[in-house]
């Protein structure tokens, strides 16, 4: 592509990556963008939905790549049971997540998982290890700071599942409408050369009722925290990312892959983070499809775009 000998826009004069714990700079000569290396403490994902055409196996695969850290905590709703119980799904870009995930957990990264409501199946196998991956109901991580984060996938804490279970599994059929639906608006979108833009998320923020309900969420769970005499929670479940203190209590959604694309991550000196992918996937889409004004330079630059960093 001619466009890769051209040397990398900077946006107004500043460093892209002032501020951004990137180890290795891509280089920017040799055409295609390297991927940033983004060195951590932790990492917590959740919400990957394996096994479901929502899932964003390659923006993940691309972000898995892309961060090295010594915990890696997997935190629930890894594989949906539920969906692969209704029709069987699972191309060769969700073994290779699983694949990357056993790999780090044999090079010496210590991967936990905290199993959800979609992969209560791994409950059963609570206390034990598979292929170096520990499979716990729940549990707790000290921050290089100090402070103990207790780690859930959050469920149990969704008044939905536990007053009607059925109507959990009603909503996950509609939300797989809407996701397939979100699907084709965005191949759309990225025909035109627009960015990825979730639909699904969009009409999640729209409704009131699911404004409340996630209202509702993040206090039950940060209340449970305070009880149980931890700073702080880590969760996932309502695929909504959200780093804030709750009643003094510090509250971290790491968000999902199906929708927002989202990480939570702990640097070196116990401050977290919430990255977002959604950028990086849009940019890498918008490249290979030789758009104007896409920049593969500025497309490997823009790898990680911090949503969300803690204050305090
Ligand atoms: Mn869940």
């Amino acid at each position: 592509m001619a466009r890769a000998s051209r040397p990398p826009r900077s946006r107004g004069g500043e460093d892209l990556f002032a501020g951004l714990p990137v180890v290795a700079r891509p280089p920017v000569d040799d055409g295609a963008p390297a991927p940033a290396r983004l060195a951590v403490r932790s990492v917590w994902i959740s919400d990957l939905h394996l096994g479901t055409p929502g899932c964003q196996a390659h923006a993940l695969l691309d972000f898995l790549k892309s961060v090295e850290s010594r915990h890696l905590y997997l935190v629930g709703d890894i594989i949906d049971g539920w969906q692969l119980r209704r029709s069987w799904y699972w191309p060769q870009a969700h073994n290779d997540v699983v694949q990357k995930l056993l790999r780090k957990a044999r090079k010496g990264t210590r991967v936990v998982f905290v199993p959800g409501n979609h992969d209560e199946f791994a409950r059963k196998y609570l206390g034990h290890n598979f292929g170096g991956i520990e499979v716990v109901p729940d549990c707790i991580h000290v921050t290089a700071d100090g402070r103990r984060l207790w780690i859930t996938h959050g469920d149990h804490f969704d008044g939905v599942i536990q007053c009607a279970p059925w109507l959990a599994h009603v909503g996950d059929a509609a939300y797989e409408f809407t996701l397939r639906l979100n699907r084709w608006f965005n191949s759309l979108r990225a025909r035109v050369g627009l960015p990825y833009w979730s639909l699904s998320k969009y009409l999640k923020l729209k409704v009131k009722r699911a404004v409340s309900f996630i209202g509702d969420f993040e206090q039950a769970v940060a209340r449970e925290a305070r009880k149980r005499g931890v700073q702080g929670v880590v969760c996932g479940h309502i695929h909504h990312a959200e780093l804030r203190e709750i009643d003094g209590i510090l509250y971290a959604n790491d968000g999902d892959w199906v929708e927002s694309l989202t990480a939570l991550v702990e640097h070196a000196d116990g401050r977290l983070e919430i990255v977002d992918w959604s950028g990086r996937a849009s940019s890498a889409r918008t490249a290979r499809a030789s758009l104007p004004d896409s920049d593969d330079a500025e497309a490997g630059a823009v790898a990680v775009t911090a949503v969300r960093t803690e204050t305090a």
